[in-house]
């Protein structure tokens, strides 16, 4: 590619090689720009910004319903935790979380943050239940093997469906902590407990130090979070093979350009040389 005058920058190539299918801007672009500088300099700042009340109570109900029946058993270790529930691949069981992965305020952010083509990692619901401790401090891009401190590869989304109260489970983050080297948070960092009511979402970094709170309540905590990484990294979840055509034929356009139905240019994505979305024009 090196040799070919035509391409100079990563914004050239933002096509696959046959030009069939072009760039298409996210729904981030319908979010005023003020308020994306907003978000995007407390992000600089602390690393997190938390939107409130981004959902409907009626929405927050129909993800509980939908999801509360499948919660089983528990997590396999204290990480995923023995007293929380998990429940992965959301995307291939329900649409009712659709509306949180490509959420504009979401995008708009990511759409600055990550490059052309960020993938969506893992989408989640997490139910932490009484009982359960505080989970192991991590950032989320802890397990790229890429040295600290350095720019976010990743970052994530967790959407209160409860409330989250400051002993209940709310996530709990190290402010600032995005910029630091090779330290693991220490008993004297300050940390804060997203408390939020139900529908808010709290978006941070991939280098912010966090975990899921204690719950000392007698109530369960759910939450949905949405991750996202640059689209030269493996995601978590393999979605392309979690993911069935008909259900990427079903989602909107930025979910299916997240799923994997994309290019990293010139060609990281491919299928067989092409552009993966030529697999949905073909019969199944
Ligand atoms: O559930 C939460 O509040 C945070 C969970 C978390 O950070 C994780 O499992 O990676």
């Amino acid at each position: 590619m090196a040799d070919d005058e035509s391409v100079t920058t990563l914004e050239d190539l933002r096509t696959d090689l046959a030009q069939r299918y072009k760039w298409t801007s996210s729904s981030g672009s319908s979010v005023d720009p003020a308020i994306v500088d907003a978000d995007w300099a407390a992000l600089d700042r602390e690393g997190y910004v938390i939107w409130e009340s981004l959902l409907s109570a009626e929405e927050c109900r129909e993800i509980n319903d939908v999801v509360r029946p499948w919660l089983g058993h528990t997590g396999r270790n204290s990480f995923e935790g023995k007293r929380t529930q998990r429940i992965y691949s959301v995307l291939s069981r329900t649409r009712v979380c659709d509306r949180l992965v490509d959420h504009p305020r979401v995008l708009a952010v990511l759409d600055r943050l990550l490059m052309p083509n960020y993938l969506l990692s893992a989408l989640q619901a997490i139910n932490i239940q009484p009982g359960e401790s505080a989970q192991l401090a991590h950032h989320d891009d802890g397990f790229y093997p890429i040295p600290r401190p350095r720019a976010p590869l990743a970052a994530a989304t967790i959407w209160a469906i409860d409330d989250f109260t400051a002993d209940n489970g709310a996530t709990v983050l190290y402010p600032g902590s995005h910029r630091w080297g090779k330290r693991r948070p220490g008993p004297n960092d300050p940390l804060l407990p997203v408390v939020m009511p139900a529908g808010s979402c709290v978006f941070f970094v991939g280098t912010l130090w966090h975990g899921g709170g204690a719950n000392t309540t007698a109530r369960d905590r759910l939450a949905v979070t949405a991750q996202y990484c640059q689209p030269w990294l493996r995601p978590m979840e393999a979605f392309t093979l979690s993911i069935s055509r008909e259900i990427a034929r079903e989602v909107s356009d930025d979910i299916r350009r997240m799923l994997g139905y994309s290019i990293h240019p010139p060609f990281v994505g491919a299928v067989d040389g092409l552009h993966p979305l030529r697999l949905l024009d073909e019969p199944t």
